[in-house]
């Protein structure tokens, strides 16, 4: 596939409510839509890095210096058939995994376009529907959690992430799990503690949580191993884990017992695959994550968690619970049993909806093969 025009546009899209965590709180989600043109076919990606350095050390600003200087120069005019091609080229760029996935994400669309598959079937995903959670952010008081999370449970979500950071840690789980003794919980520090905080967090384990999400450093492995140790409810490793040899190191030492998967985070659909695959060999649970993306995202989500390692329900919820207004035409809805069902038709299986991609635009840039 020759990579004739590639095309980048920065969005912000307001949600349904603010969403906060350790890290901060977001009322607009940014993210940049990554458009490919290639011998009459469209491919769409999505580079899910935010405005602020909270999460990633990538923005929405990084993300496109690097995208526009850097990645655009060299794919365009490209032949590109597949991620490893493209993953080949841009190994000489060093980090920059949300911007690097987002173009992955959008050859792979076109891929499938070009081969009458949708991504499910390229990646030889097993399901067609796939069991999902609800992410809660940090609420006023373990009262108004309760709430939050009652409201979604009345939607039909049959397992909860809640939020926590030092301070907001045991008395909101707490009164969310005697509140719902048998609801699926686990919670997402995204980094809040030390070694020595998070020894605050020890009457977590007889809340019966399905999993701590990375509770330490997003660049540590060898405290969380010294933590797991402590704690019988298994940890999670979610920024801590950039690339499949990461996954490796982390299973090799114990420092988690499951792994939280995001594309983007790890520069692209196939290295997510290539640590489901490990995790898959190595016997460690996996489940889907999520940055609050568009459509175009939570439909590349989907077709990754159809894969028969993802064992634990994803942060993947329905359209409806981020955006009154999304950018595709196709909305995710909850099915009656706490699943979604993956895409069908090519590629990601979604189609844009022009308007409203303008309507959210904060600016767009066009590059052409010369
Ligand atoms: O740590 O999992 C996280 C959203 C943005 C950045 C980081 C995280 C999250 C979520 C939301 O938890 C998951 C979702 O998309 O519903
Ligand atoms: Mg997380």
């Amino acid at each position: 596939m020759k990579i004739e025009h590639l095309t980048l546009t920065h969005l912000s899209m307001p949600l349904v409510s603010p969403f906060e965590t350790s890290f901060g709180r977001t009322t607009e989600r940014e993210c940049i839509l990554v458009t490919i043109q290639s011998e009459e076919l469209t491919g769409y990606g999505e580079c899910v890095a935010d405005r602020d350095p909270g999460y990633s050390y990538e923005t929405t600003g990084t993300a496109w210096h690097i995208l526009k200087d850097f990645i655009a120069p060299i794919i365009l005019g490209q032949e590109i058939n597949d991620a490893a091609n493209f993953q080949r080229r841009v190994a000489g760029i060093r980090g920059h995994h949300l911007a690097k996935a987002g173009i992955e994400m959008a050859l792979w669309d076109l891929r499938g376009k070009r081969e009458g598959k949708s991504l499910r079937e390229l990646f030889g995903g097993q399901r067609d529907r796939v069991a999902v959670g609800v992410s809660v952010g940090l609420q006023e008081s373990p009262e108004a959690l309760v709430q939050a999370v009652e409201k979604y449970l009345a939607k039909g979500y049959r397992r909860v992430k809640i939020k926590i950071k030092p301070g907001r840690d045991v008395d909101d789980a707490s009164a969310v799990r005697q509140a719902f003794p048998e609801l699926k919980l686990q919670v997402d520090a995204n980094s809040a503690y030390t070694l020595e905080t998070a020894q605050t967090l020890q009457p977590l384990d007889q809340l019966d949580l399905l999993l701590i999400e990375q509770p330490l450093f997003e660049d540590d492995i060898w405290d969380h191993q010294k933590l797991q140790r402590q704690f019988r409810t298994p940890i999670c490793l979610d920024e801590s884990i950039l690339s499949a040899r990461h996954a490796r190191y982390a299973i090799e030492m114990d420092a988690c017992r499951i792994i939280n998967i995001k594309a983007g985070r790890v520069g692209g659909l196939s290295e997510a695959i290539a640590i489901h695959d490990l995790c898959r060999e190595r016997s460690i649970p996996v489940w889907c994550g999520g940055m609050l993306e568009t459509g175009v995202g939570r439909a590349s989500n989907m077709a990754l968690a159809s894969l028969p390692n993802f064992s634990l329900p994803g942060d993947i919820s329905a359209s409806e619970r981020y955006y009154h207004q999304d950018i595709t035409n196709e909305r995710f809805t909850l099915n009656a049993d706490s699943t979604i069902d993956v895409p069908t038709g090519l590629g990601l299986g979604v189609t844009l909806d022009p308007a409203a991609v303008k309507k959210f635009s904060q600016g767009t840039i066009e590059l052409t093969a010369e």
